[in-house]
This record gives C-alpha cells, structure tokens and sequence, in this order.
C-alpha cells in the first residue's frame, strides 16, 4: 500500500508511521506536513533516510501542492492526522483550528475524489460528543451518541467528521472515521497535559491543574491507537465510525499525582489555577464496535504504558527540552538527530 500521511511530524502521527514502516515493510509511506508549531523534523529523522519513505512540507490547506503530490504519488490511501489539537489554543484563537480542520480535510478528500476515489481515514476524537457527567459512571460514548461539542476545536473535528461522511454519502468516497480517547506516549508536545507535568515536574516547576482536577479522562496508549487505525484502513467498513478506546479513565489530579510519586517529587508542586473554560467533565468509550467487528482491544495496560511513557522522556530529554527552548524550528537538531536527509523537500 502507497499511503499519504498527513500530520506526520507530530505526536499520534509520527507513531503511526513508525508502527506502518514496522509492521507493513511492503508499503510506503509519504509523509506530508507544513511543520506548524506542534511537527517537528527530529521526531522523524530515524526514517527520513529509508527509501520507503518521503517527508514533503506542505499545508493540507494548499490545494496548489498537495493535488501535484496526489498526481504524482497515486496513493491507495490517505490517512488525516494533521490537525490543530489543542483544546486551550482552540480557545485562546479558533481561526486557524476551522481551517485546517475543517477546510484542510475537503482539499485532502476532493484530491481523493479528484485522483481515483482513494481510500481516505479521518482520524478523530472523543471530544465530538461533548462530555459524560462525573456521577453516572454507566455511561459511556457510543457511535451513536448525538456529537455536542464543547470548544471550537472539537466543533472542528466535529465538522471534519461530517464532512467525510457527506463525502461518501455524496460521492462515495470510501471514507472511514474514528474517534479515539486522550492518547499519551513518546514525542507528545509538551503543552498536552502528561507531558507537561513531567517536564514541569522535572525542572521543579508548579504543576497548574485546572479547576479541581476531578475531570476525567479516558487514556489510551498511542500505539494502540496506532494498531486500530491500521486495522480500520485495512479492514473496517466505509461510510463507518469506529470508536477507540479503553475503559481507563482517570481523574486529572490523580495522574499528576502518579506522575510526582514515579520522579520522586513533592504533591507541593501541584498548583490549582483558574478552570479551562466550558471544559469538559468526563470522557469514557465504549469501544464494542471496534472490538466485536475488528478484534481491537488496548493491548498496553496503563500502569505499563506510563511507566514507559516517563521513562521515554528521561531518555529523552534533548528532544522535548528543544521543543522548550525553541530551538527545534530551527530544523538543526542538537541531540544528534539528522534532520536534513535527501528526503526532505518543501
Ligand atoms: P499534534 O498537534 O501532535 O500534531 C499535528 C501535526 O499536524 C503536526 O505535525 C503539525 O505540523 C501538522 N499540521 C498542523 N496543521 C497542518 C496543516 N495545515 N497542514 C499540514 N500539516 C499540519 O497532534 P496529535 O496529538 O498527534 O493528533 C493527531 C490527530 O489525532 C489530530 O487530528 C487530533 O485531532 C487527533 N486526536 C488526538 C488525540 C490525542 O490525544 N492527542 C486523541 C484523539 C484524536
Ligand atoms: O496544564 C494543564 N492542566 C490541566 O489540568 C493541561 C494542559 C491540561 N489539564 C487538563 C485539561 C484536561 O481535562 O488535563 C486534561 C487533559 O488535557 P489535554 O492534555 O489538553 O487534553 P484534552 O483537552 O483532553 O484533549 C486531548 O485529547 C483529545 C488532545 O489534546 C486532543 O487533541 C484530543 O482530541
């Protein structure tokens, strides 16, 4: 398979493409990202050189660059990572979240249309359904629950969602969605609330917990995330939504908590400061679907998957702490990454 991957340089996207090039030797992979704040080239520099392999930077938005790619390329599949994703960026100034999130997935999905009717998968989230009350811990999200979105960027997911629907309804796209819970794992950006606190934590900073820290959510293990949307390319059913996720909720405060214990630093780091606004009490998935008609299930249970998660940004230091300082646009990475391989054009 010939897959276009968009967003590649970032967090869920950059393990979605080393978990491929692993577990599908067959296949190649390009790589097309505009390399905003959250994509950073080091992230890849392991595969920029393989020859199964090609990083092209360029915005989803630009039809002018990514039809040429569609034409040269002839993928058998897109799959849509490259997105804004943070909720309190959202807030702060939607403008860019509806137009990337949004308008990029229609230019993605008309070369789709335009080049052969490829095969096209928009990776979503949970947030579409807004959030569950913390007192009915028998509800959960299922595919059919109604979308209610809470910040614009998830009325912007939400937007995408439906525009790949109406995409196959329309002209049928053989479109799939999924909608997955709060990943963690290795080469999230430091602004997401698990890699935050441990760099916070690390360098003896305050740990700012929003509100009362009692919002839940629901935590998966990226590779596992990595797993299902392989197998929903590969085997799911177009014009479906497949929810993924795996009944591991936990409160805020009480993964900065385990996050202090696991570095040896003191709960006094832990700062509560002014809630996020009209944030969302609690997510939690009901993954059957998925489950039952792929035989998906979260294979990293989370005590396992955080322990390597902290380690990872132990060993790893160089690369987030370049993401602190800056230093990682520059695109000369100082940790011994080669980021300026042949592959790389913009
Ligand atoms: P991220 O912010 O770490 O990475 C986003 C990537 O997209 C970056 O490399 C960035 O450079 C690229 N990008 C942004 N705008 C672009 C544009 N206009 N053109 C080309 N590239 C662009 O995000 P992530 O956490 O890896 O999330 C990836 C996808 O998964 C997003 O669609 C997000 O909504 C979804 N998702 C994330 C989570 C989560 O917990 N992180 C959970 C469910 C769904
Ligand atoms: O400093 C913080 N303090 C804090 O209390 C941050 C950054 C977050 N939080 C809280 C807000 C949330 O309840 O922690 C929780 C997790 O926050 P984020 O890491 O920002 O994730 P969330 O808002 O839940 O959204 C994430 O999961 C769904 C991703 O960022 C989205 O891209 C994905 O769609």
């Amino acid at each position: 398979m010939k897959i276009i991957v968009t967003g590649g340089a970032g967090f869920i996207g950059s393990n979605f493409i080393f978990h491929i090039l692993k577990e599908h030797p067959a296949d190649r992979i390009i790589c097309l990202d505009k390399l905003t704040y959250a994509g950073n080239l080091s992230t890849l520099s392991d595969v920029m050189e393989k020859p199964d392999f090609r990083f092209v930077q360029a915005d989803i938005c630009d039809r002018e660059a990514v039809f040429p790619l569609f034409e040269e390329e002839k993928p058998d599949a897109v799959v849509n990572f490259a997105a804004e994703s943070h909720v309190d960026r959202s807030i702060e100034d939607p403008a860019v979240f509806l137009k990337t999130n949004v308008l990029g997935t229609q230019v993605l999905m008309d070369a789709c249309r335009t080049f052969g009717m490829v095969r096209f998968h928009q990776v979503g989230t949970d947030e579409v359904y807004g959030d569950l009350p913390l007192d009915r811990p028998d509800l959960f999200f299922t595919e059919e629950t109604p979308l209610r979105t809470s910040s614009p960027y998830s009325a912007s997911k939400a937007g995408a969602d439906l525009l790949a629907l109406a995409y196959h309804r329309t002209y049928g796209l053989p479109v799939t969605v999924s909608r997955c819970s709060n990943n963690y794992g290795p080469y999230q950006f430091p602004e997401k609330l698990i890699p935050l606190m441990i760099a916070n934590a690390l360098a003896d900073k305050p740990l700012p917990v929003y509100g009362t820290g009692e919002n839940v959510r629901d935590w998966l293990y990226v590779e596992d995330h990595c797993k299902a949307i392989d197998l929903i390319l590969r085997n799911g059913r177009v014009g479906e939504v497949y929810n993924v996720g795996g009944h591991n909720e936990m409160r805020n405060i009480d993964i900065v908590k385990l996050i202090c214990r696991e570095l040896g630093k003191p709960e006094s780091l832990i700062t509560f400061v002014p809630d996020r606004k009209g944030h969302d009490l609690r997510y939690a998935i009901d993954p059957a679907k998925i489950r039952d008609t792929l035989g998906w299930y979260p294979e990293t249970k989370f005590e396992d998957g955080i322990g390597e998660t902290i380690n990872w940004y132990l060993e790893h230091r160089c690369w987030w702490e370049e993401i602190i300082s800056g230093a990682y646009r520059n695109g000369i990475s100082a940790c011994g990454f080669s980021v300026d391989g042949d592959n790389r054009e913009t």
